[in-house]
């Protein structure tokens, strides 16, 4: 073959294969078997090896090298990314409608899914996917490029030079959700707790591999950069002629009771759909229209979102166990014969305290209902006495510790039990875990395995101790190479510039959450300052009540350890 020929042919393999794969992946109509596309992919993998100069931007063969990333940088969005209005009611809806109509009266709406998955930004430069990013807190988000091109049903590049920016919903259809948590427990892995959770872990995979290996998905709903089309129905047609997923459920019109009558169809099938959703999104149609609606600070006036009621199912509490967090509390939960519930099969659902399940009169044995609320875990709403046949038996807290066998203390005014030994491995184990966590330090590397290991082989005893590790110590750990050991380094000495919020927010002070700890960041600047403050000074500031200046005041007073200082 010329040489020129070889650049000929591997343009006509990824033309080829890229129409495959739509085929497949977009349009659910494969026209050739997966033995010819692999023959032809591996001929195109043959071609870019000898002939890396004719490498095509779109080559399908970008969705399956493995990199491992170091972090994920920021992205800033040209255009914000809005949250929705929620509404949980016909009369919520109605209210809407009225709004709309004071200044629109023959306004159409468009009625579209809402998907349950995470929002993402995907930035085209002449036709070729420049940037995917994450929603972030809608004005900066994570570049997130090399695990979005690892999504199949994204093209890579479009037919046209278009520069545009679409959004849409990515997620893990719930059959391969079901396969990685199968996955997982063989593995002896913590399992998912849903599609959303796993979809949100597998796009902030450092290995791209792994996201290759789960098959997300996407459906885009919005063409965020400037657009010629009159309605959001015309969007949605230009979308999927661009071979972007648009999910094909949707009506266009005017009436509220079309729409509810929409609502309760697509409630009525939400089991049996492919993906999670968790509502209906309604939208005025005309593009025109929104733009004279406008936003208030966070939402369009001009869209709101219905949200069904949580799903129910009825099972049998096989078992209450007693888990225990960082703060010490001792949370009960039910170990369940496993039951389908929207969409997942649930085995523990929680029981929140002793009193509550008091006063639900939650017994083991009982026939119970259970529900899924939003992103909460699964929890028990009531038991059903009449299906009682006598063999059912009444639940006591332990007294002590299930970790180290301490006494447990019930506070005044509080319905949690706590383990206070401030040695209690548990504890420790999960203050850590958060301290580490993602939103808090952001140390990767530090699994749940691991923080045991150190702990048990007291190489740590609380979270200042992390900064302290040498190489050698982690070598010799479990699990542990030359190389990871290196990687977690790092990622504790890049943990040290994560800024003074998200260090507040990792200690776990009683009631610091991630707002409190930004709100305190502004307003002192540093641990010193901080320190210095009286709970007067803290209930001076906007968003910080008396609860939270106590608890600032007599953790800091009890405090030694600040790890923004130690090194
Ligand atoms: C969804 C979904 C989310 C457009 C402007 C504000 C929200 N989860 O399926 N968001 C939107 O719309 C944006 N549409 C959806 N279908």
């Amino acid at each position: 073959m010329l040489k020129c020929s070889y650049g000929k042919r591997m343009k006509e393999l990824v033309a080829k294969l890229n129409q495959y794969a739509k085929e497949y992946y977009t349009e659910d109509n494969p026209s050739v078997s997966d033995a010819d596309y692999d023959k032809l992919y591996r001929e195109l993998v043959a071609l870019e090896a000898e002939h890396p100069e004719y490498v095509q931007a779109d080559s399908p063969t970008h969705r399956v090298g493995g990199l491992v990333l170091d972090g994920f940088e920021k992205y800033q969005h040209e255009y914000p990314l809005y949250s929705l209005q929620d509404a949980f009611s016909r009369e919520e809806l109605d209210a809407f409608d009225q709004r709309v109509k004071a200044e629109f009266p023959n306004a159409d709406y468009m009625a579209e899914l809402k998907i349950d998955g995470l929002s993402i930004s995907l930035t085209y430069v002449d036709g070729v996917l420049q940037v995917g990013a994450t929603r972030g807190d809608g004005s900066i988000g994570e570049n997130i490029t090399e695990n979005v091109k690892r999504i199949s049903d994204i093209p890579l590049k479009l037919d046209q030079p278009l520069n545009i920016t679409v959004r849409g919903e990515c997620y893990l259809p719930r059959a391969e959700f079901e396969r990685i948590n199968i996955q997982r427990q063989e593995n002896g892995e913590a399992e998912f707790a849903n599609p959303r959770n796993a979809a949100a872990g597998t796009l902030r995979q450092l290995d791209t591999k792994v996201v290759a290996e789960r098959r997300l998905a996407t459906f885009l709903y919005q063409e965020a950069s400037p657009t010629e089309r009159l309605t959001q129905n015309d969007v949605l047609n230009e979308v999927a002629e661009l071979g972007f997923s648009v999910n094909p459920r949707r009506i266009v019109t005017s009436s509220m009771d079309e729409i509810w009558d929409f609502i309760q169809a697509v409630g009525q099938d939400r089991d049996h759909l492919a993906y999670d959703i968790d509502g209906v999104v309604i939208k005025v149609n005309s593009l025109a229209m929104q733009e004279e609606l406008g936003f208030t600070v966070k939402a369009p006036r001009w869209a709101i979102a219905y949200k069904f009621p949580p799903e129910q199912a009825e099972t049998k509490v096989l078992a209450i166990s007693v888990s225990l967090g960082r703060t010490g509390v001792l949370t009960p939960a039910a170990d369940l014969k496993p039951v389908r519930l929207a969409g997942t099969t649930v085995k523990r659902a929680t029981l929140h305290n002793e009193d509550y399940i008091r006063d639900k009169d939650i017994r083991v044995g009982d026939r119970v209902i259970i529900q899924k609320a939003g992103e909460i875990i699964p929890e028990v709403v009531r038991s059903l006495p009449d299906k009682r046949d006598g063999s059912e038996v009444v639940f006591s807290m332990p007294h002590t510790c299930p970790a180290c066998g301490s006494d447990v203390v019930r506070r005044d005014g509080e319905a949690a039990w706590r383990c206070v030994n401030p040695d209690c491995p548990a504890v420790i184990g999960e203050k850590i875990a958060h301290f580490v966590s993602r939103d808090a330090m952001n140390i990767d590397g530090l699994g749940d395995a691991i923080v045991q290991q150190l702990l048990t082989k007291e190489l740590i005893h609380d979270v200042a101790d992390i900064y302290g590790l040498t190489k050698d110590e982690l070598v010799a750990l479990e699990g542990f190479g030359e190389k990871s050991a290196d990687n977690l380094l790092k990622a504790i000495e890049a943990s040290k510039s994560v800024g003074l919020a998200r260090v507040l927010f990792a200690l776990g002070i009683r009631f610091v959450g991630a707002k409190a700890g930004r709100v305190l960041a502004e307003s002192f600047g540093s641990v010193d300052a901080l320190m210095k403050a009286s709970a007067d000074d803290l209930t001076a500031i906007d968003d910080i009540g008396p609860r939270i200046a106590d608890s600032i005041v007599s953790y800091l007073a009890k405090k030694k350890i600040r790890p923004s200082s130690k090194n």
